[in-house]
Parts: structure tokens; sequence; C-alpha cells
């Protein structure tokens, strides 16, 4: 799993260096597993919530073993699983404020699409679509650290 580990956005707060990594999985699981899956790399599934993190994400996934241009599909936090249309990140609760969905998404009409997923194809670049949360894909954790 080391090749996949990128370090970015380091911002510089008094002493405190603070850094960002991602972790974009190996293996495909489901929306819940991969909560588990990041906990398991003490790391939590990625809160995109800046177009900063959203730009070196993709950055972290064209880079990863996984990316293939022809479909490349990735988990992250947001999901709008307790209230239909209002995305939160997971496990923090916060609104998702900054987007990045495709024409057609959230799609309101797929009542069980409540998880969120990256998709890369030829018409999509790393485009957010609402998704089934019992869909397998690709994870992208990520690890907040504060650095004297
Ligand atoms: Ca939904």
């Amino acid at each position: 799993m080391w090749g996949c580990w990128i370090v970015f956005l380091v911002i510089v707060i008094g002493n405190v260096v603070q850094s960002t990594v991602f972790h974009i999985s190996r293996v495909k699981k489901s929306w819940v597993s991969a909560i588990e899956y990041c906990k398991c790399y003490e790391m939590r599934l990625a809160v995109v919530d800046t177009l900063e993190k959203q730009k070196l994400l993709e950055q972290a996934i064209v880079g990863s073993p996984i990316f293939s241009k022809k479909y490349t599909t990735v988990w992250i936090g947001a999901n709008d699983r307790e209230t239909e249309g209002h995305f939160v990140w997971q496990p923090t609760g916060t609104a998702v404020q900054y987007s990045n969905w495709g024409p057609t998404a959230p799609n309101k009409r797929g009542r069980n699409k409540n998880c969120v997923h990256l998709v890369y194809s030829e018409n999509r670049i790393f485009e957010w679509d609402d998704w089934r949360c019992q869909r397998e894909s690709n994870v992208a954790c990520e690890k907040i650290k504060d650095c004297d």
C-alpha cells in the first residue's frame, strides 16, 4: 500500500504544519465497509471540502495503480443517508458546501443513492455522483496530521 501514499497540501498555522495524506485503496469495498477500511489505517473517508483538496485528490488517484482512463470510481465521505438531499461528511456530520457534482447529480430520483463517489471516464472528469452505498468501489482515505 505504501506505493499509494501521497502527501500534499501543507498548511502552516503558527508553528504547526498541517498536512493531508491520501490513500487510494487497491481493493473495492461497499461505502460502509470503506469506513472500516480507512479506520483500520487510522484514517477516514476523504473529506473533499475545498477545490484544492479536490484537485490534489485527483492527482493522487491519477498517480495510483488503480487508475484507468476508461473507468475509475472512488468513494469519498459525502453522503445523504440520514436526510435525503442533505449531504454531509462522514464522520463529522459537517454539511457539504464545496462540491463537484456532475450535470445529472445528485440524482434525487434515486432514493437509495445516498453515498458519493468520484467518477472518471471518457466524459466524466472526476465528477461527483450519488450511488447506491452497497456498490463496490475503490476508496479514498485521508489523514490530517498536525506536526510542530
Ligand atoms: Ca440520496
